[in-house]
């Protein structure tokens, strides 16, 4: 066997295991909110070596990567037997997206990929996936969980010109073990684009109820662009034939120009709370933040508590990657203690963890001002404050 071909594959291993077993620590600085930690959880680093490489010295004598990964982001969290498992948006150089469990011991570090992705299968009466991405998990009270992702395939109407023109839908898978996956049909919704839609983990007047995100054009909100609500009788044929819109667009906002719901809601004795995703026009393109809000425990439409602006914007190097300045989350995990592990990706490149725990999160949610839509009101709560403050400074 040739050296260098050994020495070069005990690198690739040795390097690939210090950084997959990297102590995380926490960030210097918090806001007292959630903690932030000094290294992403996942980057396309961590892709196992033995995706990349032809590792026979017979068929690849000169060790040369045959299949390359561009990065690890948008991840679905769950805590099953006991572990922190990310079902991760892994792309590779392809530009195609594909689905991989990670699994961790603490949450926090330690992430490594299962042997392999997970084989989606597809549906027979529907046309393949070209694309696909960002999982939502529901572990639902009927006993499966949920994966619900973007099923993107090229819009059949586009002229030949334009390859870019794609229509998303919103597709479902469900396991009981997180290995075997069986494919539902696409959710039908009156809405000719669909991302971001998440189920909820509690049936509705025994119906299985959906966050969508319904839009008109395939990144154009268009009309749509706000978090709907609606109901569906099975999951076989999932069919919901109304969206209410529960959040919307609003003029001068983190959210001005699209949102979409994150993870599946987290139940609280204050009713339910939830992470999204929203979206604002600047001159260096769109900026992607996460806010927070609660919904009543019994009418999930309704929303009780809205804090002004984001809960985590991109920060430091998170600014930058393939789609710069963006922040997205579609995974969390609540432990039975209240600890929230917030799994969020930064610029669609790399993944990351900020722990926060209910009680923080409910406090902030229903402490935080809400938006009062011009400068006036914002110069008006902090005038509140400092005068509520006064015997303190
Ligand atoms: O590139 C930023 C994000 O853009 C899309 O989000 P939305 O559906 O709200 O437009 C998604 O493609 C998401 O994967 C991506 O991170």
């Amino acid at each position: 066997m040739n050296i260098d071909f050994s020495e070069r594959l005990d690198k690739i291993k040795s390097d690939y295991e210090k950084l997959v077993t990297l102590k995380n620590e926490p960030a210097d600085d918090t806001n007292g909110v959630y903690q932030r930690y000094k290294n992403p959880v996942l980057t396309g680093k961590h892709a196992p070596y033995f995706w990349k490489y032809d590792l026979n010295p017979e068929t690849n004598p000169l060790l040369l990567e045959r299949i390359g990964i561009n990065a690890t982001f948008n991840a679905g969290a769950i805590k099953w037997n006991g572990k922190y498992l990310l079902v991760v948006r892994v792309e590779g150089s392809d530009r195609k997206s594909f689905f991989a469990v990670a699994e961790s011991p603490n949450g926090i570090d330690n992430f490594r990929f299962w042997e392999k992705p997970i084989l989606v299968p597809g549906h027979p009466d529907q046309q393949e996936d070209t694309n696909i991405y960002d999982m939502r998990l529901t572990m639902h009270e009927d006993g499966f969980v949920y994966g619900l992702f973007c099923t993107e395939r090229r819009d059949p109407e586009a002229p030949a010109g334009d390859q870019s023109a794609a229509i998303a839908q919103c597709a479902i898978v469900r396991t009981r073990d997180m290995e075997t996956w069986e494919r539902l049909a696409d959710l039908r919704t009156p809405s000719p684009q669909q991302r971001n839609v998440v189920l909820h983990p509690r049936f509705v007047d025994g119906k299985y109820a959906f966050y969508t995100r319904p839009q008109d054009g395939f990144i154009e909100a268009g009309n749509g662009g706000g978090i709907g609500f609606g109901l569906a009788d099975n999951m076989d044929n999932a069919v919901i034939q109304q969206e209410f819109v529960i959040d919307s667009k609003v003029y001068h906002t983190i959210n001005e120009a699209k949102l979409g719901l994150g993870p599946e809601p987290l139940k609280t004795e204050r009713g339910w709370l939830h992470l999204a995703h929203g979206v604002r026009n600047t001159a260096a393109g769109l900026r992607y933040v996460l806010y927070v809000f609660m919904t009543d425990s019994d009418d999930l439409t309704r929303i009780i508590h809205k804090p002004a602006g984001y809960f985590i914007a991109p920060e430091g190097d998170e600014r930058v990657g393939d789609v710069s300045n963006v922040v997205f989350s579609n995974g969390w995990i609540a432990d039975e203690d209240g600890t929230v592990y917030i799994y969020y990706a930064s610029s669609d490149t790399r993944m990351h963890v900020a722990v926060s725990s209910i009680d923080k999160l409910i406090d902030y949610a229903i402490n935080t001002p809400e938006d009062g839509l011009t400068s006036l009101a914002s110069v008006r709560s902090i005038f509140q404050l400092v005068d509520k403050n006064k015997a303190f400074i």
